[in-house]
């Protein structure tokens, strides 16, 4: 199915919790995926998954230039993402059958979610980054994105890396101006963020410092995994699975 964002067509996934009956209400968790990602990443469908089966709907969706939804990968920015996640959180919310809303997401879109957190903090009972790329705003501002150096003052029209990818100058311009440490200070609602440790794309270390500044944020350090999880995945769920029984 597709949520419209203004035009841009964003492709989506509900599932209803395993145990579900017809008239049933239950939480759901928005599920965002990363940077070069989308919604049927082996990562994000286990997550979701595991989230059905302790009976909260999730609702997945591919955001502006990934996956299918419309938009060309080269233009997507972080504000793109964020008028996108607004979009979806408003069409959860909108659902009958939805009780609670909770907020879920990957390395970039880890980030997403936390700076999506901040600005409905009143209506986001619960978030979960994973392996959020806080660090983001912080090297766009440094000059370094995609692993390669550029002047963050005189920003290139294109930015090149990591093999042939390319990217708009002004996705180093949007998160140029995004502030993490305000983004978390506004959201003091329950956080459990997890992070492998032995990330190869995101230093575990911007996983531990945010976690350590939510008022309410719970750290679980996944040792020995990379970026996307891929030794120890079977215990993502099940730490996400025991947070989530909690609520
Ligand atoms: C970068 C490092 C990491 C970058 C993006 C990421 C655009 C995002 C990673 C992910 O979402 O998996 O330099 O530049």
């Amino acid at each position: 199915m597709y949520i419209q964002d203004d035009g841009i067509r964003l492709n989506a996934k509900l599932d209803m919790p395993s145990n579900y009956r017809p008239g049933m209400k239950c939480p759901l968790v928005v599920v965002i995926h990363g940077f070069t990602g989308h919604i049927e990443e082996p990562h994000i469908i286990a997550v979701s998954k595991g989230i059905n089966d302790v009976g909260f709907a999730t609702l997945r969706a591919d955001m502006y230039g990934h996956g299918h939804s419309d938009g060309e990968f080269r233009k997507h920015t972080l504000y793109k993402w964020l008028t996108n996640a607004l979009t979806v959180i408003d069409y959860a919310r909108g659902l009958d059958f939805v009780t609670d809303l909770y907020l879920c997401g990957h390395s970039q879109g880890g980030l997403l979610v936390m700076l999506a957190a901040a600005m409905k903090h009143d209506v986001v009972k619960g978030l979960i980054p994973l392996s959020p790329a806080c660090m983001i705003p912080e090297i766009a501002r440094s000059g370094e994105l995609l692993g390669e150096r550029f002047d963050p003052d005189h920003i290139p029209e294109v930015l090149h890396g990591w093999g042939d990818l390319e990217l708009d100058g002004n996705y180093a311009r949007v998160a140029q101006t995004i502030h993490v440490e305000e983004a978390i200070d506004r959201y003091t609602g329950p956080v459990l963020l997890i992070h492998g440790d032995a990330d190869e794309a995101v230093p575990v270390e911007y996983g531990v410092r945010a976690a350590e500044r939510y008022a309410n944020g719970r750290l679980v350090l996944i040792p020995g995994d990379d970026h996307c999880y891929d030794r120890h995945l079977d215990r993502v769920v099940t730490e996400v699975q025991d947070w989530l029984r909690q609520f």
